[in-house]
């Protein structure tokens, strides 16, 4: 496989912004008068923030008029935010600066293709922005996971083909928006959990482009 490109998910690839965002949804939760559980969060991971707020809803039983909603994504969001601007380059994920290093040295082209909004202002307190030729974000995409646009989109942007773009995912729906696109997808998580991907890891610790890309042969 001739890969030109590295097209990385954010959440759950790059950072764990999933415990703040768990933070911001249970202060939410809780605020409405219900409970809401880390278990209950893995549903949220790679969703975008209005169908997160209606499984929110759902769970808790809650019904709310659309001007209501967009009220509480708001609000929740502000909570996050308020999170998310005291990330430090420390809680990048373990081995994804080195990767991210290898990968400028041997001129692969790097590329986000994530669901959040605040992409920018996390990869920015991360100290990241400059490693990226193309980002883009829930800002620039309309349609969400596993709808491949995200992802489309970047190796538009970097001028490559699908199949010469390796996406990295940790959700399930994010690994099926890669092969919807045409694109190897690598999964960061469980098999279990990432069906689909061609080849599923943990995290990036002591992982070097070369030996991922012996993988997708
Ligand atoms: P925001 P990813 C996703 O990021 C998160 O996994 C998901 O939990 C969140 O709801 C979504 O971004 C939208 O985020 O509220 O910041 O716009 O995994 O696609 O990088
Ligand atoms: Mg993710």
């Amino acid at each position: 496989m001739n890969i030109k490109a590295c097209i990385f998910d954010l959440d759950g690839v790059i950072v764990d912004t999933a415990k703040y965002h768990y933070l911001a949804w249970k202060r939410l939760a809780n605020e409405m008068g219900f409970d809401f559980t880390e278990e209950d969060n893995e549903q949220l991971k790679g969703v975008s923030r209005v169908r997160s707020l209606e499984i929110l809803l759902e769970l808790g039983g809650v019904k709310k008029t659309a001007e209501e909603q967009e009220q509480l994504a708001t609000k929740k969001n502000e909570w996050y935010v308020e999170y998310i601007v005291k990330l430090k380059p420390e809680e990048i994920l373990p081995g994804v600066s080195k990767f991210l290093d290898e990968l400028n040295d041997k001129g692969i082209k790097i590329a986000l293709g994530s669901a959040s909004k605040n992409a920018k202002l996390i990869l920015d307190g991360l100290n990241l922005t400059g490693y990226f030729d193309a980002i883009i974000d829930g800002t620039k995409v309309s349609k969400a996971k596993p709808d491949p646009e995200v992802f489309l989109k970047g190796a538009d942007e970097l001028g490559l083909q699908p199949e010469e773009c390796v996406v990295f995912e940790d959700a399930q729906a994010g690994v099926e928006a890669a092969k919807n696109g045409g694109m190897p997808c690598i999964g960061i998580g469980t098999a279990e959990n990432l069906k689909g991907a061609d080849y599923v890891m943990p995290g990036f610790d002591g992982v070097t482009f070369e030996s991922l890309v012996n993988k997708l042969n």
